[in-house]
């Protein structure tokens, strides 16, 4: 089960800046010399990893890059000065193609590697550059080469940071359509999501994170049944987990016995799992009696942090965020 992240990218590099035409001017020193100096180079774009990116949400709005131009030589044998680089961030794993060839042009696999994907121009060189035995004044210049230019597909293979688990109809389509812009099917009887959907959070601060729901987890889960362990593999995958529950379902006279069910699922695929990171969610706390069962649940609750929601109004769903959002950050590199 892979989910795809992919943009495409529009890059030029700069131009060089023109060669000068210039004579020196000295006083008593009727005709200088040529002294005319190169153009500057065209700054480079540049494609480096970094661990602070998670996904290629970025290039949904920005979409071209472009790297500045040399500036022109000058008199006095100056150079111009070299455009500036442009560097662009992308999460380790990018995958860079050319988009009308599909050429691999680069796999980005290291944490921190960097290259030039576009080259600048050449400056072009000055007068001066031009002299020889015949010609002691020459009066041109080249003007310098263009940069560069690229249209790139960009891939990533996403791992989400964050898995939603619980029993079927808890609200996990609910909550990711309310996070995300995913659009996952929504229906009022378990199992109505037989895949995970994969959803980009933007949170008001700080980098998107990617969210999965992950379907079909019920007692004996991890020995088949249902849904059976098939995605438990890929609760593996993710950084932390948030636990939803459907506060309104909650057994009044055992308020944790649906919590522990599916916790021991977990714990009976891969007890390493419950190490991670969870937040658990009580949903639907807009229905009658989901206030009452949640305060029972929350009485005596210690083992992770723990809040209430409606993922079908909304309310409290952005504290969600702001908690997932620090949960994340707070998460290792390699974690
Ligand atoms: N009142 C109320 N209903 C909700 C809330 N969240 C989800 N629901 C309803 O609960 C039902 C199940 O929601 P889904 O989002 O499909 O649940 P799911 O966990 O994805 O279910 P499966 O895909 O079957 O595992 C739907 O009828 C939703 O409208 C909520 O916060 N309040
Ligand atoms: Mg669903």
């Amino acid at each position: 089960m892979k989910f795809i992240d992919e943009a495409v990218i529009h890059v030029s590099a700069g131009k060089g800046g023109p060669g000068c035409v210039s004579f020196r001017r000295e006083k008593y020193v009727p005709k200088g010399g040529p002294d005319g100096g190169d153009g500057g180079k065209g700054g480079d774009v540049i494609i480096k990893t970094s661990e602070r990116r998670r996904t290629l949400y970025q290039f949904r709005y920005k979409k071209h890059f472009k790297a500045a131009n040399g500036a022109p030589g000058q008199g006095k044998q100056k150079t111009g000065k070299n455009g500036e680089n442009v560097v662009i961030e992308v999460p380790p794993g990018t995958i860079v193609r050319d988009v009308e060839t599909r050429e691999l042009i680069k796999d980005f696999t290291e944490p921190d590697d960097a290259v030039v994907i576009a080259k600048g121009g050449a400056g072009g060189r000055g007068n001066r550059r031009f002299v020889s035995s015949t010609n002691r004044a020459p009066r041109h210049a080249q003007s310098g080469l263009p940069g560069e230019t690229h249209s790139l597909q960009l891939e990533l293979k996403l791992l989400a940071d964050a898995g939603i688990i619980g029993y079927p109809n808890a609200g996990k389509s609910t909550l990711i359509s309310r996070l995300s812009s995913a659009k996952p099917k929504i229906a009022d009887y378990p199992f109505t999501t037989l895949t995970p959907t994969l959803g980009i959070v933007t949170p008001d601060s700080g980098e998107p994170f990617a969210v999965a729901d992950i379907p079909g987890l019920i007692e004996g889960a991890h020995n088949g049944a249902g849904l059976g362990d098939k995605f438990l593999k890929h609760v593996e995958r993710t950084r932390m987990l948030v636990h939803l529950i459907d506060a309104a379902a909650i057994d009044p006279d055992d308020p944790l016995k649906a919590y522990k069910a599916i916790n021991r699922e977990i714990a009976g695929f891969r007890p390493e799992i419950m190490e991670k990171p969870q937040i658990v969610v009580l949903n639907k706390i807009d229905l009658p009696e989901a206030q009452a069962n949640a305060d029972r649940f929350l009485k005596h609750f210690t083992d992770y942090p723990a809040m209430t929601i409606s993922a079908y109004t909304g309310r409290n769903v952005s504290a969600l965020i702001d908690r997932l959002n620090e949960a994340i950050n707070g998460l290792k590199a390699d974690d």
